[in-house]
């Protein structure tokens, strides 16, 4: 603010917008599609974070990007899980693969080997809600990603954390947590269409920035927000403009 010489209120926020926005621009990427044929990904996240509504949402967004998609339900805890995800099949006009009473993992490999063999461009698996302390979910989903990788060697290639805007600061535990046990390539931050802002995301770039620098590797990127509940509700993350609204 000195060196800008800058006292007025709103140049004082566009500075802070500024420097915020330079901060999350390196988890600013598109998502890769088109590399892999088919392109999987894992969804992961705690109950409710919206999951399964990005996947519908996701679908909609790749399908009008002219990729086939393919929905998993791997989300095998409840009835209802496995039907709220055909709605959404339903909805884009997809296939889904599912199985009565089968294990999470199972549902996976079947999903993304009928993936390869109809040629789909991208297959999404839906895994149920966890809590990162709930040890044996956890290795749970890990075991599920090493059985995508006995389907498809070079699977999953997206690993997608699904984070509820409104967390707060328990965001930043989840995404170390689930980074533990499946290294996320990305973020899907939802419900940012309320009064929730999702400040937390400062603290996750300050992490991933200093993960990618300890590992030499690219930070997890921030592939799309959520803003509502219907098909066209997601949007590609933008850092200033998403520093901006946090600001205000
Ligand atoms: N307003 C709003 N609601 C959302 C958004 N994403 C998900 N939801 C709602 O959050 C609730 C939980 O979503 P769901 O996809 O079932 O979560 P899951 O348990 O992680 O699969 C549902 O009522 C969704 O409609 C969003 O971006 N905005
Ligand atoms: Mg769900």
């Amino acid at each position: 603010m000195k060196e800008a010489k800058a006292t007025e209120p709103s140049a004082v926020k566009a500075l802070l917008a500024q420097a915020l926005a330079d901060l999350l621009a390196p988890l600013q990427k598109a998502l890769p599609v088109g590399e892999h044929k088919p392109t999987v990904m894992m969804i992961a996240g705690v109950n409710g974070a919206g999951k399964t509504t990005s996947i519908g949402k996701l679908t909609w967004h790749l399908s009008h990007q002219g990729s086939s998609v393919l929905l998993a339900a791997a989300d095998t805890f409840r009835a209802a899980a496995k039907e709220q995800l055909a709605v959404w099949a339903n909805r884009n006009n997809v296939e889904i693969v599912s199985q009565e009473g089968a294990d999470p993992a199972a549902v996976a490999f079947d999903a993304v080997t009928a993936g390869k063999a109809r040629g789909r461009d991208v297959v999404m698996v839906d895994t149920a809600g966890r809590l990162p302390t709930q040890l044996h979910l956890m290795e749970e989903i890990a075991k599920i990603k090493r059985v995508i990788t006995k389907a498809d060697a070079t699977a999953p290639h997206e690993t997608l954390l699904v984070i509820d805007g409104n967390t707060g600061q328990n965001a930043l535990a989840q995404v170390k947590a689930f980074d533990q046990a499946l290294q996320l390539t990305g973020l899907i931050i939802t419900k940012l269409d309320g009064t929730a802002k999702g400040g937390v995301l400062a603290a996750i770039a300050l992490w991933a920035r200093e993960q990618a620098e300890k590992k030499q590797t690219q930070p997890m990127a921030v592939y799309f927000i959520g803003v509502g509940e219907k098909l066209e509700d997601l949007e590609t993350f933008d850092a200033l403009e998403f520093a901006q609204a946090l600001i205000g």
